[in-house]
């Protein structure tokens, strides 16, 4: 399905305020990460935005990945993942499959073999359930290269994974032992 390009802006702005900046955008989370939606809607037409309601839901039900979730009596949306400000999602932790996938740029390879992988800005390192997706998240960075994580060998081991609302896999950190790298 083609989403039109303004719905794309649009999910992108949220994303930005959901995510990483709510203070610019002039809005306020709370501790689970859920914002009042017509707050958001306000924060949007201060910004030029101005999106209705039924645009919103369409951006919600476009998502390719998911990405922001409402809450039950539609009041409230967040976003699934991916903030950089401080969140309490609540997900409990979970057994994930044997292997997930980790898709990154080239350039990043010889860092990542010596110190694992590092969850940078985000909250938590971002794991697929497999190759295709971890790709396309590669290919947003530069050349992509795979990386397949030892997962079950991880969780035996005590490391905590968690499974967000929209299927990514998150974990603290990747030690170097638990990478397998595909060129
Ligand atoms: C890399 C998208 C050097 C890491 C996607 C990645 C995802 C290291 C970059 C979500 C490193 C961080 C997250 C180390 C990790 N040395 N580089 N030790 N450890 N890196 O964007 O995983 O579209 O924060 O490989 O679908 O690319 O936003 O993480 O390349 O689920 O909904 O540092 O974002 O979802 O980049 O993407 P990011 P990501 P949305």
């Amino acid at each position: 399905m083609t989403v039109p390009p303004r719905i794309v802006d649009l999910s992108k702005w949220l994303s930005w305020a959901l995510r990483h900046d709510p203070t610019a955008a002039g809005i306020t989370l709370d501790a689970a990460g859920w914002c009042d939606i017509d707050a958001v809607l306000a924060a949007a037409a201060r910004a030029g935005r101005t999106m209705p309601m039924a645009e919103l839901s369409q951006v919600v039900s476009t998502s390719d990945k998911k990405r922001f979730a409402l809450s039950d009596g539609g009041h409230l949306i967040r976003a699934n993942q991916g903030h950089s400000v401080p969140v309490e999602l609540g997900l409990a932790p979970q057994a994930p499959p044997h292997l997930l996938f980790h898709g990154t740029a080239d350039r990043f390879v010889a860092a990542i073999r010596t110190e694992g992988l590092k969850r940078q800005a985000r909250h938590h390192v971002h794991l697929s359930a497999d190759r295709g997706t971890a790709t396309s998240v590669g290919v947003r960075h530069g050349r992509p290269v795979v990386l397949v994580i030892a997962a079950g060998r991880m969780h035996a081991d005590g490391h905590l994974f968690y499974r967000s609302e929209n299927v990514v896999w998150l974990v603290e950190a990747v030690p170097p032992a638990y990478l397998g790298i595909e060129e």
